[in-house]
């Protein structure tokens, strides 16, 4: 077996240090079945942290990438859902808020079949699970056929996207809704604020912040939209995270989620196929997707996909990188591709100092360039972005951002996200999707993404 160990990396200097740097990373978030987001901040497995992780660990030992999509997938309700956290129950229960006791998934979830063996919240994030287990198959066919790691994944991802087209079509378009800001994995966007004024906090009394033990106060979310995010996760717990009689005060549909199905469903017709099983079914379902994703999300005014207010059924007129994220859809008309690399190239989105994508309108009212999904670049999303513009072929533009990851992550310290206007790292530092997409970029060579 070759491990990816083996292959000739790049000989520049630099490259090295960065690739050591990364994999060290890697080495020291290691859990024993799971890679931790941060040592500090985040000491749990999430979900689409996981997956990101797995693309970038696959470079180090496919194995050790199949084992952290298995870990994740073995926590897998009954009802199809991949919970956003599975919890570690050797770590103390202060150490990050909410914490089990407050999701009470083997109780309050039973009846959507939480698992018994361990505890994890009861929301989800976004589907980026199919696509990783895809590209970790690639990165050693050979050990993933000894080890069926395909046809062993394989009804687990169609049980997860059957959950999100089925349980979660809330808006009856086709498309999968979020029921709680920490569904789309950017927490506190300035996407939410209309949507969440709605709801009522929880006393600040009834909980306490385990975040700003280790985070700083001006760069993460408020008290107020933690109040908010308390009080939408007790609803949806005491409804027993029924998503037939839960009636959400909150509901979205997110241009990142959707587009990252579209992915994922591609992703699985080519699991599908190694499989033995249907793909065309994951190709249509991708094509009808896309539509769905058109008509429902794009909006011509702004140039961007927006994300849709369900309760009041129209666009939250505001942009964020969520919206750039459908270029990852190969069947988006190319008068749309157009438009969305001239809204990334622009005033919105183009920072003198850094190539990495801003969350968050740089013109926008509520920009804020360090508070975390309300302004900061992130890698992850760069990620995203660079992969959705080759889809393309716009490759220039993609190798923009790329050496804008690679010139960035190591001089952070594999920063959790940067100010865009200046390249500073913020957050968390030695965080392990900035590592494992590092590690990717740096590893994979453009014409074979
Ligand atoms: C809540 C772990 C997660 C990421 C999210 C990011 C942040 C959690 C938090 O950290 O969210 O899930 O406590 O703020 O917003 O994208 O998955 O890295």
């Amino acid at each position: 077996m070759t491990s990816l160990l083996d292959r000739p990396a790049s000989p520049r200097s630099a490259d090295l240090t960065l690739r050591r740097g990364a994999t060290r990373v890697l080495l020291d978030n290691w859990a024993g079945t799971s890679t931790v987001p941060s040592r500090t901040l985040y000491p749990h497995q999430w979900s689409w942290d996981s997956a990101f992780i797995a693309i970038g660990l696959r470079h180090l030992s496919a194995r050790r990438a199949q084992r952290e999509l298995e870990s994740l997938f073995a926590a897998q309700w009954g009802d199809g859902r991949v919970p956003h956290i599975v919890f570690n129950s050797s770590v103390r229960n202060d150490a990050y808020f909410p914490s089990p006791d407050f999701w009470r998934s083997s109780t309050a979830g039973a009846a959507a079949g939480a698992p018994t063996m361990c505890e994890t919240s009861g929301i989800v994030q976004p589907p980026v699970h199919a696509l990783a287990a895809w590209l970790t198959h690639e990165a050693d066919t050979e050990e993933s056929r000894r080890r069926a790691f395909l046809p062993r994944l394989y009804p687990r991802l169609v049980a997860w996207h059957d959950y999100l087209l089925n349980s979660r079509d809330l808006g009856g378009g086709g498309l999968a809704a979020i029921v709680h800001p920490w569904e789309p994995g950017m927490d506190n966007s300035p996407c939410w604020d209309g949507p969440l004024a709605r709801v009522d906090p929880a006393a600040p009394d009834t909980f306490r912040r385990a975040d700003l033990d280790h985070g700083h106060p001006a760069d993460r979310p408020t008290d107020l939209d933690y109040g908010r995010y308390v009080q939408l996760a007790v609803a949806y717990r005491d409804a027993g995270y029924d998503d037939r009689t839960a009636r959400p005060a909150f509901a979205l549909e997110d241009p990142c989620v959707n587009a990252l199905l579209i992915a994922s469903e591609l992703a699985l017709a080519e699991i599908a196929t190694q499989a033995g099983e249907d793909a065309a079914v994951h190709t249509q379902r991708a094509a009808r997707l896309t539509d769905a994703l058109v008509n429902r999300l794009w909006d011509d005014e702004a140039g961007t996909f927006l994300a849709r207010d369900l309760t009041s059924d129209t666009l939250v007129r505001e942009r964020s990188v969520a919206g750039l994220v459908p270029l990852l859809a190969p069947g988006l008309p190319a008068e749309l591709v157009d438009r969305l690399v001239a809204t990334l190239d622009g005033p919105h989105f183009r920072a003198d100092s850094c190539d990495l994508v801003p969350s968050y309108d740089l013109t926008g009212p509520v920009f804020d360039p360090t508070r975390y999904w309300r302004g900061p670049a992130w890698f992850n999303t760069a990620w995203l972005v660079e992969r959705g513009l080759r889809t393309h072929g716009r490759h220039a533009h993609a190798d923009r951002i790329r050496s804008s990851v690679l010139n960035t992550a190591g001089d952070t310290q594999f920063a959790e996200y940067v100010d865009p206007t200046t390249g500073e790292g913020r957050g968390a530092r030695a965080f392990s999707w900035t590592a494992a997409l590092t590690l990717d970029l740096l590893t994979t060579q453009e014409t074979c993404r």
